[in-house]
């Protein structure tokens, strides 16, 4: 069966830490930490952006969009509930790598690994994680390349001192990945209700259907570059 979100557990959790007066110093602790994650990732997308300039001189510009955004205070309580994680504002930062998300999205299944390639090659950034649910798909057919990055964020005024090292999430995926996940995760990823397995396997089909789909196209792409560099 799909999976239950429990918000009456969270809500209660919740309920406690409010009865303690600690829920509203969580949540300005939480505010005040978002400056740095905003900090994060700008940098990394600095960097994409000039991945995705240099690409004009080339054939192929492996990006075809850039999405990013900071995790609710909301939906980071949701997510230290959801893993069991104790909430306080320690161990949020301690437990989530991903309270700064970015989500690249490429043409083809080739252009995830140079994208990877690239922010690996980055000095100043340091790969702590990599996971690719592209080799090893998630039981659920959940398809994307991720990589949890640590780096310096300088801040004007202060630029000799290096603030604390933040964490962030870079989901690389294709059109195709990413048209199923944002469709999965409507239907399926946080639901309040049970989703029956028969969805659920539905699901697993048409995320397998798509890969398909993506190796042809990257196939087909091949073949044409193939042929434009015979021609010069
Ligand atoms: P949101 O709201 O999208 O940010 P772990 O770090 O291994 O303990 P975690 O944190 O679940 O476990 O890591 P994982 O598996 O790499 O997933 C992190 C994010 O990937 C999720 O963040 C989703 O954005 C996305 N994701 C993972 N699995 C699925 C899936 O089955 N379907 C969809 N649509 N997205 C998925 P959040 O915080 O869970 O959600």
């Amino acid at each position: 069966m799909g999976q239950i979100y429990n918000s009456k557990k969270l809500m209660d959790d919740i309920a406690r830490l409010q009865s303690s007066h600690d829920l509203i110093e969580l949540l300005s602790g939480i505010q005040q930490s978002m400056a740095i994650y905003e900090s994060g990732i700008q940098e990394v997308l600095t960097k994409l952006e000039i991945l995705q300039r240099d690409a004009r001189f080339s054939k192929h510009n492996p990006i075809e969009s850039i999405k990013s955004r900071v995790k609710s205070p909301m939906s980071i309580l949701e997510k230290m509930h959801r893993k069991g994680f104790p909430i306080s504002l320690e161990s949020i930062k301690t437990n989530l790598n991903d309270i700064a998300g970015i989500r690249v999205i490429c043409p083809f299944i080739e252009d995830i690994y140079t994208v990877a390639d690239m922010l690996t090659r980055q000095d100043d950034l340091k790969v702590l994680e990599k996971k690719d649910y592209i080799q090893n798909p998630k039981p659920n057919g959940y398809r994307s390349y991720h990589m949890i990055l640590k780096m310096p964020v300088r801040f004007l005024g202060n630029t000799s001192e290096t603030a604390a090292l933040p964490c962030l999430e870079v989901q690389i995926r294709t059109i195709a990945m990413d048209f199923w996940a944002s469709l999965e995760h409507q239907i399926h990823y946080k639901a309040s209700h049970e989703v029956p397995d028969c969805v659920v396997g539905e699901l697993r089909e048409c995320a397998d259907i798509i890969s398909q789909t993506d190796q042809r196209m990257q196939r087909l792409s091949k073949q044409i570059r193939c042929m434009e560099d015979k021609k010069d």
